[in-house]
């Protein structure tokens, strides 16, 4: 376990406004916001379509009059359809990191990317983040929000950047003992390629100097971030976001690491059941839907995540009043339906990675052959285990399909496959693979 003690800092004001305040101010922010999405012909004729006057959206209640808008609807109006500002006025284009169809394209103003890396910069802050610490950030550097967002925020912090950029491992661990590192930044799955590097060539812990990370981009378990902190001897602090609604900064842990707090008065969330679009239940999943507040190049009503989590509006110890959504369980998209069941993958890795002797790598394959669907999850062995008896391996296997077993109510057919054998990631994990899908 990491030595290393998060003191509490709140860095703006606007964390711990009372729920009055905040509403006060959500409430003038999204009058402004409507406004200005009358520049965009879509929310046009979507208000008009649905019959609404945008004159009469004056209170945060009203905003549940007004329809939702999906990645579908993004996708339609791919490149800059839903643009509020000229063009000329645009800052910077970042795209979503969809791997299939078309991408969507996200637009900035100079006051967005202000707004966007002082999010940043809060929940680093909330997360250790000092002005005399350095910060490796191996996200790519492109289209995709995390290299160029999180870069920022820690500038804005007045900590020093060491953009790294995804990939390259064994570089990314020597700048990380030569620069002597106190933070890194990346997916948590890059993180568990980093950690494996480390001990597969007996680098010593206390060559590094690292003491805390910040992991997003990608849902991860409990149990990944024991293991991770475990091999490293680190804090490590989940954020959330999506280049839709801005990047990463929508949200992101404070010290007490129990939720992730919203940026409130950059965003109205709700949580909703994906079937009935009802609200649901504060500490009820369901699905996320935003708004932004002070977005000025691309201002987004109401827009469907597709993440899954909940909602916690208790307060928090560390004296944020901004409401803590908890970890992404998974996408809707991502759910597998498994002979009638939901399933997402991060059941699978939470059974796995309980189960001694197993690394935390894995990939789950699902096919319907003859009209039944099967799934096989290919695991990868440690060392210790790959070296053991048949009678052994066949425990172990027979320990996992239990684990899962007991979390998903299904069994799944079982491979486990040599050490270092399935893909390493850089980025983003891509563990299923579905040839139902065609
Ligand atoms: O991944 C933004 C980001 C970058 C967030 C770096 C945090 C750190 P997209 O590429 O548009 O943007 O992908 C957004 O990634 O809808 C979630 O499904 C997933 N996601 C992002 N952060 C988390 C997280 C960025 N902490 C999609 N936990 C989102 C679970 C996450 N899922």
């Amino acid at each position: 376990m990491s030595k290393f003690v998060v003191e509490n800092r709140i860095r703006d004001k606007e964390e711990s406004l009372s729920r009055a305040e905040l509403e006060s101010l959500q409430t003038s922010r999204l009058r402004k916001t409507i406004e200005q999405v009358q520049q965009i012909p879509f929310y046009q004729k979507r208000f008009a379509e649905a019959g609404i006057a945008p004159g009469k959206i004056q209170t945060l209640d009203d905003l549940q009059r007004l329809p939702f808008t999906t990645k579908a609807d993004l996708r339609g109006e791919y490149p800059l359809g839903m643009l509020a500002v000229d063009k000329k006025d645009v800052a910077r284009y970042h795209g979503s990191s969809g791997t299939t169809g078309q991408p969507t394209m996200v637009a900035y103003t100079q006051n967005d990317l202000n707004m966007w890396s002082n999010l940043c910069a809060r929940f680093l802050t909330g997360g250790g983040l000092r002005p005399e610490h350095s910060v490796q950030i191996a996200f790519g550097y492109g289209l995709f929000t995390g290299g160029f967002g999180l870069h920022y925020g820690v500038e804005r912090v007045g900590a020093s950047v060491i953009p790294a950029a995804a990939g390259n491992t064994p570089k990314q661990i020597m700048l990380m003992m030569d620069m002597q590192v106190d933070a890194l930044v990346c997916t948590p799955s890059y993180a568990l390629n980093i950690s494996e590097f480390i001990i597969q060539n007996d680098i010593p812990r206390n060559a590094l100097n690292l003491k805390y990370a910040h992991f997003g981009g990608e849902p991860w378990t409990e149990d990944m971030r024991t293991r991770i902190e475990d091999e490293m001897g680190i804090l490590c602090f989940n954020n959330y976001g999506l280049s839709e609604v801005i990047g990463p900064g929508v949200s992101g842990e404070c010290a007490a690491r129990d939720g992730m707090h919203i940026a409130e008065d950059a965003f109205i969330v709700e949580c909703i059941n994906p079937d009935t679009l009802e609200p649901v239940d504060p500490g009820e999943e369901g699905e996320l839907v935003f708004t932004s507040l002070s977005k000025e190049a691309m201002p987004i009503i109401r827009y469907r995540t597709r993440d899954i989590a909940a909602l916690n509006p208790e307060p928090c110890i560390c004296g944020r009043t901004h409401v803590r959504m908890s970890r992404v369980t998974g996408r809707s998209d991502d759910m597998l339906i498994i002979k009638g069941v939901n399933v997402y993958p991060s059941q699978i890795e939470q059974a796995l990675l309980r189960v001694k002797g197993t690394a935390p790598h894995y990939q789950i394959e699902v096919d319907r052959p003859d009209r039944k669907d099967v799934v096989s999850v290919k695991v990868e062995m440690t060392e210790e285990s790959f070296s053991s008896s048949m009678k052994d391996m066949q425990e172990l296997k027979d320990r996992i399909d239990r684990a899962i077993q007991t979390i998903t109510g299904l069994r799944m057919n079982i491979e486990l496959v040599s050490p270092n054998t399935l893909e390493r990631f850089v980025g983003k994990a891509q563990r299923v693979v579905d040839h139902r899908c065609g």
